[in-house]
């Protein structure tokens, strides 16, 4: 025996088998160490990596001998003052703590990595009123969340806060599946990019969003809220979530090559929703919209910094180009219209290279301020031969509408340009920006197509994800 655990403390290993090994095992770390979990469950008294100083060359790694078999209950999971700790495998029942700190909580830390965790919180005893936060990261720059999956919630706040000086979070590879629909409630985003707090300081956050699978994350209007700058939401998948991807008080974020997919029927399905400055909306695709796909408001400041009363910034600037919207049901655009308190309309947006298929009522809606700009967008109504409404003050709005739309379904349901169609090769040179790639992520050529999609030999490379492409069973070590 004695010798069998100096042979283990030597390789770097050690093997736990319940909560009170693994507390001990805690109290002992070093860096460089592998906390192996054999099956079961371990209910935790306490849960704290403190003070640990790993390297990414040398982490702190804890694993699940077999994967979503090692459970931890009890008390919720601390990171704090930590460096370079791997979380591989795990599977989080605790029940979380009231309010903001979440059941895990990384604090004060970098590098720390959840790969194909599970998080599946017991929340049988709670009601959709009780406030719980799942996974909180604070001041903890390059935390990275991989192939994780955050099963369905209901209570109020987010699966994940990403907060402060957190900067450079990467999530990508993670299942979120089916938040709770609040009826109208606040505080039920799936994954929220900064803090009220945040918007006040003009916090920029880096975030990177991508290869996530999104679904029937219902729980209200924002299923990811920005309320932070620089961060890019790309090559996700949303399918049939009742809400929008909300730059909330944000700049400088890019939102390009995800699919938004509903069947036509579901309500309060939408696309994105942009409240800040020089935000890009590209090669994205939309198929049966329920609101309308891309929409702002009024604002009540037209400045970046303000307090959190404020609460809608004027949007200036937005780019909204190379987007395939297909069979939308509620409309294009909407800018909103001014009221007593928001006075500040949106301005200086440029539309370039959309592909618009809609059904029924108005494609524009709203009223804009000054500076819109419309290169080269393609529409068609799609359930009638009269010309689409543009209310508000978008009468003037440069769109040629075909008797026919051009797009063809390819094996996967995605419409796209069909080779030789009207819009290929029709695409406008932006002298400030230009898709470089398509929704496929691959090259466009030197004359690119308007709409999300480049037609080539190659065909369709990328299609929607589904909860097979995501998640702990799918994500392999590199070793
Ligand atoms: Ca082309
Ligand atoms: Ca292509």
């Amino acid at each position: 025996m004695v010798m069998m655990m100096m042979f283990m403390m030597w390789s770097g290993e050690i093997r736990v088998t319940n909560a009170e090994s693994l507390e001990t095992a805690l109290l002992n770390i070093e860096t460089g160490q592998t906390i192996v979990l054999a099956d079961g469950h371990y209910d935790l008294a306490k849960s704290e990596i403190r003070g640990v100083l790993a390297t990414p060359s040398r982490p702190l790694t804890l694993r699940a001998e077999n994967r979503g078999r090692a459970v931890l209950t009890g008390a919720p999971l601390v990171v704090d003052e930590s460096r370079s700790i791997v979380l591989e495998g795990l599977r989080f029942e605790q029940v979380p703590r009231p309010g903001k700190a979440g059941a895990v909580l990384v604090k004060d830390s970098r590098g720390v990595v959840f790969q194909a965790c599970t998080f599946d919180f017991d929340e049988t005893n709670l009601t959709r009123a009780d406030r719980r936060h799942w996974v909180v990261l604070q001041n903890s720059p390059e935390t990275r969340i991989d192939h994780c999956d955050f099963y369905a919630k209901m209570t109020r706040n987010a699966r994940l806060r990403i907060e402060h000086t957190s900067h450079r979070a990467v999530v990508t590879g993670n299942l979120f599946r089916a938040t709770a629909y609040a009826d109208g409630g606040n505080g039920f985003e799936t994954i929220q990019l900064g803090t009220g707090e945040d918007q006040s300081y003009g916090v920029n956050l880096f975030a990177e969003v991508f290869g996530n699978y999104f679904y029937a994350c219902d729980g209200e209007a924002e299923i990811i809220s920005a309320k932070t700058s620089f961060n890019r939401i790309y090559r996700n998948t949303f399918l049939k979530c009742r809400g929008q991807v909300v730059l909330r008080m944000a700049d400088h974020c890019e939102v390009f090559e995800n699919f938004f997919l509903n069947d036509g029927v579901k309500e309060g399905v939408g696309g994105v929703r942009i409240h800040g400055n020089h935000n890009l909306i590209t090669n994205n695709y939309f198929y049966k919209m329920t609101l309308p796909v891309f929409q702002t408001r009024w604002g009540d400041t037209d400045t970046r910094s303000g307090t959190r009363e404020i609460r809608y910034r004027a949007t200036h600037g937005t780019l909204v180009a190379h987007n395939t919207v297909f069979d939308t049901r509620a409309g294009i655009v909407d800018f909103g219209d001014g009221t007593e308190s928001r006075v500040y309309p949106s301005m200086d947006w440029v539309f370039a290279n959309n592909l618009w298929i809609a059904r029924g009522r108005a494609f524009f809606d709203g009223t804009a301020g000054s500076g819109l700009a419309f290169h080269a967008n393609l529409a068609d109504q799609f359930d009638s031969n009269e010309a689409p409404l543009l209310n508000g003050n978008f009468s003037e709005a440069e769109i040629e509408v075909l008797a026919q739309h051009p797009l063809v379904a390819d094996n996967h349901k995605v419409f796209r340009l069909a080779p030789g169609a009207r819009g290929v090769d029709e695409a406008v040179i932006l002298p400030f920006w230009n898709a470089v790639t398509d929704l496929d992520g691959v090259l466009r050529d030197g004359a690119p197509d308007i709409g999300a999609d480049e037609v080539s030999s190659a065909g369709a490379l990328r299609v929607p994800l589904t909860s097979k492409d995501v998640g702990p069973t799918v994500w392999k070590r590199d070793e």
